[in-house]
Formats: C-alpha cells, structure tokens, sequence
C-alpha cells in the first residue's frame, strides 16, 4: 500500500478503508520532527520530510500521506513523559478510578495499556490492586514505567504481537491511535485481545476541534490520523468492534474518549456526534477547504504580533517544548531573531535544541530568575496549568491558538 521516496514512505491507499480516493487539505512542505529535539554539538545533520495532509472520500479519515520510518518517530531518545503534567495525570486518576468502579475491576482481572509511556495511568490501577500489562516501544519512558513497578513489553502493538497476549478486561489507547501507520491492524489487535465482555476505551485529539481552533500544530509526522467520529464509527466496525459511547474532552484542545465493546449498546452520544458532524459536513471534503489559509494567517498574525512587541524592545521567549510547539516555530518561521529561548518541565529536554530551529530548551526557574516580558505558551492546551505555578514571574502571556494574542 506504500510507495518508497527516499526514507519516507508516501502512502497510495487510505490507512483505515483502504480506498484511493484522498484529496489533499493542507501542505505544511518539509517539516523536521516533531519530537527530535537535538544536542547542540549533534553530528548528524537534521532530518526533514514532507508533511501534507488528505481527506479520504469514502471514510472521511483525515490522514498525511507520509510514513516516517518508526525508529525515526520512537527511538532511543523519544523525549515525551506523560507524568510532566500534573493536570493530565489527574484526568487519568480519575478515569481508571472510574473504571475499576464500573467495571468491578479487581484481583482477577487485567488492564493492558498501548503506548503506557512512563506508568502515567496503569499506576493507578496497579495502586488498587488491579492488574496491569504496558506495551510502549520508546526505550525512556518504558524504562520509568518499569522502574515504577509495572510489567511493561518493549514493542510496537501489532495485531501480531495481539495474538501473543493475554485476553483483557480493559484495553487503554490513549494519544496512541494517531501513531499508528496501519490503523487497521492496530484495531484488529485491540478487538483480538479484548475479552468478550472487555471494554476498549482510547482518546484521541478530535479533528473537529484541530479546525475549530486552527490547531494545526498538532499536525505533524507522529500523527499519521486525525479523527471524526464519522471515521472512527467505520474503522471499528470493520474490526468487529461496536463503538457504544463517545465523550467530548477538553485535553490536548478537544478530544474523544471513545468506549468500543465486542457487544452492541444503546448509543446515543455517538448518535448525536454523527449527527453533528454530518451537519457540519465533517463527512464531505469542502469542510477543509479555507484550513490552509487559516493556517497561513495565523502564522502571519503571529510573526506580526512578535516582531511588533519585539520592535517595542521586549524580551520574548517561549514555554513548553512540546512536540506542537516544534511545528509551530517551523511553520511560521519563528526562531532565534524574535525569542531568546524556550523553558519546559521535562529535563530531557534541557540543554537540547528545538527542531528545525536554534532555540535552547532550559528549566522553568529561569522565568523567575530572568523576567522577560513576555512568554509565548507553545504549549497553550495546558495554559491554566502553567500560568498557576508560575507565581514568580510578572511578565505577561502570549497564545498562538485560536489566534495570535496577549492574555489580559
Ligand atoms: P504536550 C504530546 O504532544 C506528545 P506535545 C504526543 N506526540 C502526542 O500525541 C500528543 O501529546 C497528544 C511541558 N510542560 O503535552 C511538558 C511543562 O513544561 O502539550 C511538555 O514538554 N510544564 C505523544 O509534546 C510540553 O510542556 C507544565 O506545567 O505537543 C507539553 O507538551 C506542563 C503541563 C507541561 O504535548
Ligand atoms: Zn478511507
């Protein structure tokens, strides 16, 4: 189903339905990776790829047509850990507490977790006695989960490696489904592993949101898939699975938490989503006609507004080296004439380079400590989260997202 191009692949069919029939919605050109950040002294020069986005006519998933070779997207120095916000981790707290109640986990049964990075949500579990498998294939983040006391497989999930697995009462997929090149094969693992009466339940950013918001840096390499429930009522079906609930959530700017069962259910929020969607036309191309040029003004307004703020003589620097951050400064062409550095939680990424741009990732202290006059928040879906432990510093706040502006 893939053509090779130098070490990217360009796929020719649709990753859920496997129809050709896309239309391309966006091109954001060469892009480097999202999460590749670098050493400043790093040898090998950086890698770019193509990054352009389609709409499949006879399933509505939206997809980029281009495959990064895995190990290039997840290995050895894969610098994303879930547990870096506190905010996030108490959303799954409370979601496995949810669970272990409503569906009576306890000694007996398992709950296996695709893409469990650093133990952020099978802890919980494991903290109730329930049993956990993790399944991440990111060398880092597996290791902290281990470290942590869970039982974790080092691998990519496959429906092969599916077969190999003890069945589950649970299976959790949260922010993994866009990983995921062949879509599929991924569901049908997930239908293979479930017990008969188990419960799938995986979020994912919803697509509506990504436009609503013009969130387009959450577009990039990692994420092969952008979803309408529309999309999602399809690829489960075809795996055998029922998709019986959908949860709209605020995380990561707009996502799904979508409940898949082997039992078919009543399903009304899944009704009343498809029927949203349909209204809105989310199922028919011309929704995504005008996103580009969306996207090109905001990276416009933005480059405006710093260079305005940055003519008045202001010092700007930037928070959050988040993976979108990465494809923000790249797609509106931000670097090191407009911010001085960006800070972040994560101490993997300290001391390393942003992609694709010369900006030094440091440690949140020195917003207290340095007082510039203005921090540009990439990472703007955890804006609350970071504005409240910053007590110490007195500048003020600039948001990219859903346009380019300072917060009062
Ligand atoms: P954050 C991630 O994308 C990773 P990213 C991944 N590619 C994915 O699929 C999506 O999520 C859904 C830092 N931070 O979560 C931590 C602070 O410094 O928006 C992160 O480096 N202080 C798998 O990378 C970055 O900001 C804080 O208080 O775009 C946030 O990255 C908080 C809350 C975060 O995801
Ligand atoms: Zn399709």
């Amino acid at each position: 189903m893939t053509t090779t191009v130098n070490t990217h692949e360009v796929i020719t069919a649709c990753r859920a339905c496997g129809a050709d029939d896309r239309v391309e919605v966006l091109s954001l050109g060469d892009m480097p990776l999202a999460d590749g950040l670098r050493a400043p002294d790093a040898a090998e020069p950086e890698r770019r790829f193509p990054l352009t986005v389609d709409f499949c006519r006879a399933c509505s998933l939206v997809q980029i047509q281009e495959n990064v070779p895995a190990d290039l997207l997840f290995g050895e120095d894969y610098p994303y850990y879930s547990s870096f916000s506190d905010a996030w981790v108490e959303h799954c707290r409370e979601n496995a507490l949810e669970l272990i109640d409503t569906r009576s986990l306890g000694a007996n049964s398992l709950v296996t977790e695709l893409a469990c990075n650093d133990g952020y949500f099978l802890r919980h579990f494991a903290e109730h006695g329930v049993p956990v498998l993790g399944i991440d294939p990111a060398p880092g983040p597996a290791a902290a989960a281990r470290a942590a006391g869970l039982d974790v497989r080092e691998e990519f999930f496959t429906d092969a490696l599916a077969a190999e697995l003890p069945r589950a009462d649970v299976v959790l997929g949260n922010n993994v489904l866009a990983h995921v090149p062949d879509l599929s094969g991924f569901v049908a693992g997930i239908a293979r592993m479930l017990k008969d009466d188990g419960v799938a339940m995986i979020e994912v950013p919803y697509m509506r949101d990504l436009v609503e918001k013009c969130a387009f840096d959450t577009i990039y390499h990692e994420h092969h898939c952008y979803f309408s429930v529309s999309a999602l009522d399809r690829l489960f079906a075809a795996a055998g699975l029922f998709l019986n609930e959908v949860r709209r959530l605020p995380t990561h700017g707009g996502s799904l938490r979508l409940y898949a069962e082997k039992r078919q259910g009543p399903r009304p929020t899944v009704d009343r989503l498809l029927d949203e969607e349909r209204e809105l036309g989310m199922d028919r191309a011309a929704y995504y006609e005008g996103f580009g040029e969306r996207v090109r003004d905001l990276c416009r307004d933005l480059v405006a507004l710093l260079s305005r703020l940055k003519g008045e003589g202001a010092r700007i620097v930037a928070y959050g080296a988040a993976a979108k951050g990465a494809m923000l400064l790249n797609a509106a062409g931000v670097g090191p004439d407009l911010l001085e550095f960006v800070v972040d939680r994560n101490v993997h990424k300290h001391g390393l380079l942003m992609p694709g741009v010369e900006l030094l990732v440091r440690d949140t202290v020195v917003l207290a400590e340095e007082q510039p006059d203005y921090v540009l928040l990439l990472a703007w879906n955890h804006a609350p989260e970071i504005i409240a432990q910053q007590t110490e510093y007195h500048g003020r706040y600039v948001v990219p997202v859903p346009r380019p502006e300072v917060l009062a």
